[in-house]
């Protein structure tokens, strides 16, 4: 058995500060509990930011300069930038943290879904901050966007920057969009994908589905030309991540994805769902792999080769 990736997905930008005292959303606070899921096992971090004031998702560059710039300076731990970004941001928004911070790994989400988070209004007795109902609204009405023409400009600007694309697929459909960025040498193999179940408007996270992606990417881009993870959204998280051990994948955790840790039991931090999947990882004699086992198997630059130190210092 190969050893596992672990990635911890630490804020995102689905969740609201109201729906648990513990999704970080300072730079600080995300610096905090990526390092923690660091130590509890996890080989990836993936990160957002937020306004430190408000937490709502950001696309200020100098939040992630400062949040990638803390995390490496106190642990060895892969950073993977997202740009996903927060639902409704530009594509310009989105891609910028990569262009200039140039980090080992980032998001690239394979097509474009209905991406619905409403339903998360109900759970919300006394909003915290005044942005949080609407932008959860707004979703009602949401197109994330990630059309052919976006993917070949995150697709080169990653190329330009040496950046890994962790390739998102919410639908087995994306799976075809990234055969065909294939077939035009846009993308290269082996590529890492990321297996994402139980958004509302892409597959639902069930067992079976996520053994028809993984089916289905065996028979389009051939076994050995991809490494896998697996995301699920709410409960269903730590159960798939059962199901993606058993099944030889790599798996995702966080607060990005989940508030909880068992039923009704929230999450302290990413770092305990991260434990979970140690403790699972265990038990069926499946062994850890540390951040640089991690680049190995992803082929990743390295973490001397990222733009951050040098943004830093331009800065001054
Ligand atoms: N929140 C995940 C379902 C990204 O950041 O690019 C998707 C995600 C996308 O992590
Ligand atoms: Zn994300």
């Amino acid at each position: 058995m190969p050893k596992v990736i672990i990635t911890a997905a630490v804020t995102g930008a689905i969740h609201v500060p109201s729906l648990s005292p513990y999704l970080p959303f300072t730079p600080d606070q995300i610096v905090e509990d990526a390092v923690k899921a660091n130590a509890a096992g996890a080989a990836v971090v993936h990160v957002h930011a937020r306004d430190p004031k408000t937490g709502k998702p950001s696309s200020d560059f100098n939040l992630f300069r400062e949040i990638v710039g803390k995390i490496s300076a106190r642990c060895n731990v892969v950073i993977c930038v997202t740009t996903g970004g927060g639902l409704g941001m530009s594509m310009e928004e989105r891609v910028r943290p990569i262009s200039v911070l140039k980090p080992e790994l980032a998001s690239l989400n394979s097509g474009s879904i209905n991406f619905a988070i409403y339903p998360l209004t109900a759970k919300i007795k006394q909003p915290r901050f005044d942005w949080e109902i609407p932008y959860l609204e707004s979703t009602e009405d949401l197109i994330f966007s990630n059309t052919f023409r976006t993917l070949k400009y995150y697709s080169k600007a990653m190329q330009e920057a040496g950046t890994k694309p962790e390739l998102e697929v919410y639908d087995v459909g994306m799976i075809n969009n990234i055969k065909h960025l294939i077939d035009l040498g846009i993308l290269r193999p082996p590529i890492y994908m990321q297996f994402v179940l139980g958004i509302l408007g892409g597959i639902p996270a069930t067992p079976q589905n996520l053994m028809f992606l993984y089916e289905t990417a065996v028979r389009t881009i051939g076994e050995k030309n991809f490494v896998w993870s697996v995301c699920a959204a709410g409960k269903a998280q730590l159960p798939l991540m059962a199901v993606a051990l058993a099944m030889g994948g790599n798996t995702r955790v966080g607060l990005e994805d989940n508030l909880y840790v068992g039923p009704g039991q929230l999450a302290q931090s990413s770092a305990d769902q991260v434990t979970r999947v140690v403790n699972m990882a265990e038990q069926l004699s499946v062994e850890i792999a540390t951040p640089d086992e991690a680049r190995s198997t992803l082929g990743l630059k390295g973490s001397d080769k990222v733009g951050w130190m040098s943004a830093a210092k331009a800065s001054v």
